[in-house]
């Protein structure tokens, strides 16, 4: 029988608070694909909200990680990438794509870096730059409306957007390398919020939006792109990819909206997972 697929994910993993790798290795696993994980530091909690976390940069693990995958012969049908530790990492794990790209592989990129038109507060402009490069090796980037603006260096729109004018984002992203776009909080009015994709191989631009929910839900971001990457690897278009990432994540807003939960502590994915099954075909 041949081997599951199976990603990688390089995301640091947060004890507390559903992001990053607590949230990409369920999602990913569930969706029926093995999910090897490169954690690049070690935290009690994510950083959006809480004060006094912890944080253990995993630095100076990523090539001793990677020199031993690559001495046993693992071979990644995806390579996932998100919040990166350092700097210094951002030159580690583009020679991670270099070292574990094949002909028919997938580089995924989140650049996550900023919301809300801020950079996160550990991140200076420079790490910004940085990222420009690195997903100018990847084959898809997503990132929020926040990244988008910081890697073409532009003044972030609060919205809401029109269609040409998100269409021209992707283009210009698109510029940087990445062949296939899927930018995240993109919303055409107040009622409503979703994503778009712009794939430049078929050239198809299309947009995806579910209802809008009141309250910024941390970790939504990382929900979004497990479920967009186990969507494409099993098979489904971009377009139909970012429609069930954008369904997914709203359903599991909606739970945790319903239940109040704090919205710093991430949102409910997990009742949510039989939706995705059925949505996958599984
Ligand atoms: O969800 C993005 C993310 C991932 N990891 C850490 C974070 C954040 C966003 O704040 O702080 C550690």
């Amino acid at each position: 029988m041949k081997r599951l697929k199976r990603v990688v994910a390089i995301h640091d993993i947060s004890g507390f608070g559903k992001c990053s790798l607590t949230v990409a290795l369920p999602i990913i696993s569930a969706a029926g694909i093995e999910c090897t994980v490169l954690p690049t530091a070690v935290l009690s909690t994510h950083t959006g909200g809480f004060s006094g976390f912890t944080y253990r940069d995993l630095t100076e693990d990523i090539s001793s990680i990677a020199d031993h995958w690559k001495s046993l012969g693992v071979e990644f049908d995806a390579i996932y990438s998100g919040f990166l530790g350092s700097f210094e990492q951002l030159h580690l794990i583009e020679g991670f794509f270099d070292t574990f790209r094949t002909d028919d592989n997938l580089i995924l990129v989140d650049p996550v870096m900023a919301d809300n038109g801020e950079l996160y507060k550990i991140f200076t402009p420079e790490f910004a730059v940085g990222m420009r490069r690195l997903c100018g090796k990847a084959d898809v980037i997503v990132p929020n409306m926040t990244e988008a603006a910081l890697l073409l260096g532009e003044r972030y729109d609060p919205g809401p957007y029109d269609k040409a004018y998100i269409e021209n984002i992707m283009r210009r992203l698109h510029g940087i390398g990445p062949k296939k776009i899927v930018l995240t909080g993109v919303f055409p009015d107040e009622r409503q919020l979703g994503a778009a994709s712009y794939d430049s191989v078929t050239g198809e631009v299309s947009f995806a939006y579910a209802e809008r929910i009141t309250g910024y839900y941390h970790g939504t971001g990382d929900v979004f792109g497990s479920v967009l990457l186990s969507a494409l690897l099993n098979g489904f278009t971009l377009h139909e990819a970012t429609s069930v990432a954008v369904r997914f994540t709203e359903s599991a807003i909606r739970k945790t909206a319903d239940e109040g939960t704090d919205v710093r502590f991430g949102v409910n994915f997990e009742q949510t997972i039989p939706e995705l099954l059925k949505d996958l075909g599984r």
